[in-house]
C-alpha cells in the first residue's frame, strides 16, 4: 500500500468542539426564557380551552381559563404574553376591537392583578373583529387607511387602560404607530409601550393563525397593506418609519423566512427588535415532529437560535412555554 506522509494540520478548529463543557464556553448565541413572548388566544364564553386545529399544543382559552394557563407559562419561565381576542360576534367596522368591555380588555383585567410579574402585550388590529376579515374598515373593496387609524387608537387606549404594558399594532396601516402613540399620550398613558409590527410581509405562513382567530379575509388578500415577501429594502423603510413614529420596539414578521431582514434591521437600528415566529412556522415543524421526521426540541431550538443569531431581542413564538423549559434544562 502506498505510504502517504502523515499531514498534521497547523490549525485545529476541532479543539474548541472536543467536549460539551468546551463547546458551552464558546457558544456564540444563547437563548433565555426572558426573550420569549407567548401568543395567547382569548375567546368569549366560559370553561373553554380548545386546541387550535393545525397548531398542536396551542389552545384558545376563555377568560376564566386564562389564569391556570398563565400559571403554567410563568411556571415554565415565560415572562411575556401577547393577547389576541377572538370575539363572539363580528361586524363591518370591527367594533369589538375597541369596545371598553371587549374580550381583550376583559382578559387583561382578569389576569393583570394576579400576574404582576408578566409583561402583558395586546395585539391591536381589526381583522379578528371584522365580518370581512380585513385589518381595517373598508371603503369599497380597499381598506381605508386613515379611517382605520382612529379605531386602532381607540383599541390601543382601551387595552392600555385595562392594564396592558405593551400595545402592538399589527394592521400594517400607514401612520399606525404615530396615531396610537399620540392617542395614548393624550389619554395620559405615556408609559404604555408601543411595539410596531413594522416589517410585516404578506406571508403564506399565517394560515393556522387565521384558522385559530377566524380572521381570514372573506375576499381578496392583505397584499394591499402587508409587504410582498421579496421586498427587503421596503421592509427596512417600514422599520425606519416606525422608529421615526415613536415605536419603542420594532418587529420583523414572519421570522424564519426573513432572517436577512432581521439581521439588516439589527445592523441599522438601535431600538429593541422583535421577531414573530408565526403560526405556519410552528405548525410545519410540529407536523414534521409528529410524523417522526424531525426531533422537535432540537429543530425548534435551532430555529429559535437562528432568529436570535439574526439579531432579534424578543421572539414571539408558540414554542415559548416548551422552549423556556428546554433552555432552563440545558443550562
Ligand atoms: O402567528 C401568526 O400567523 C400571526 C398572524 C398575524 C397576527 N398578528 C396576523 C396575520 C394575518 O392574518 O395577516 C394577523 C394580522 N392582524
Amino acid at each position: 500500500m502506498t505510504d502517504v506522509a502523515k499531514f498534521r494540520p497547523e490549525r485545529r478548529g476541532r479543539r474548541l468542539r472536543r467536549t460539551e463543557p468546551i463547546r458551552r464556553m464558546f457558544s456564540e448565541t444563547r437563548l433565555h426564557p426572558d426573550m420569549f413572548v407567548a401568543p395567547v388566544f382569548a375567546v368569549e364564553g366560559n370553561g373553554r380551552s380548545e386546541e387550535v386545529d393545525g397548531m398542536p399544543g396551542v389552545s384558545r382559552y376563555s377568560v376564566d381559563r386564562l389564569p391556570s394557563y398563565f400559571e403554567r407559562l410563568v411556571g415554565a419561565g415565560v415572562r411575556s404574553v401577547l393577547l389576541f381576542g377572538v370575539p363572539g360576534s363580528k361586524d363591518e367596522r370591527g367594533t369589538g376591537a375597541y369596545a371598553p368591555d371587549g374580550i381583550v380588555p376583559r382578559a387583561i383585567s382578569s389576569i393583570r392583578r394576579s400576574f404582576p410579574e408578566l409583561v402583558v402585550m395586546a395585539d391591536v388590529c381589526l381583522c379578528e373583529y371584522t365580518s370581512h376579515g380585513h385589518c381595517g374598515v373598508l371603503s369599497g373593496e380597499q381598506v381605508d387607511n386613515d379611517e382605520t387609524l382612529p379605531l386602532l387608537s381607540r383599541a390601543a387606549v382601551e387595552y392600555a387602560r385595562a392594564g396592558a404594558d405593551v400595545v402592538a399594532p399589527s394592521a400594517m396601516m400607514d401612520g399606525q404607530v404615530h396615531a396610537i402613540r399620540r392617542a395614548l399620550d393624550e389619554a395620559g398613558l405615556d408609559d404604555t409601550v408601543v411595539m410596531g409590527y413594522s416589517a410585516k410581509h404578506a406571508s403564506a405562513f399565517y394560515g393556522p393563525f387565521r384558522n385559530a382567530a377566524g380572521s381570514a379575509p372573506s375576499f381578496g388578500d392583505r397584499r394591499g397593506y402587508q409587504m410582498q415577501p421579496g421586498n427587503r429594502r421596503e421592509a427596512l423603510r417600514e422599520v425606519e418609519e416606525d422608529v421615526k413614529e415613536g415605536a419603542d420596539i420594532v418587529m420583523v414578521k414572519p421570522a424564519l423566512a426573513y432572517l436577512d431582514v432581521i439581521s439588516e434591521a439589527r445592523r441599522r437600528f438601535g431600538v429593541p427588535l422583535a421577531a414573530y415566529n408565526v403560526s405556519g412556522e410552528y405548525s410545519m415543524l410540529k407536523a414534521a415532529a409528529l410524523n417522526g421526521w424531525l426531533d422537535e426540541k432540537s429543530a425548534a431550538l435551532e430555529v429559535l437560535t437562528a432568529i436570535r443569531r439574526a439579531g432579534a431581542d424578543l421572539i414571539i413564538t408558540y414554542f415559548a412555554e416548551q422552549a423556556a423549559g428546554w433552555v432552563k434544562e440545558g443550562r
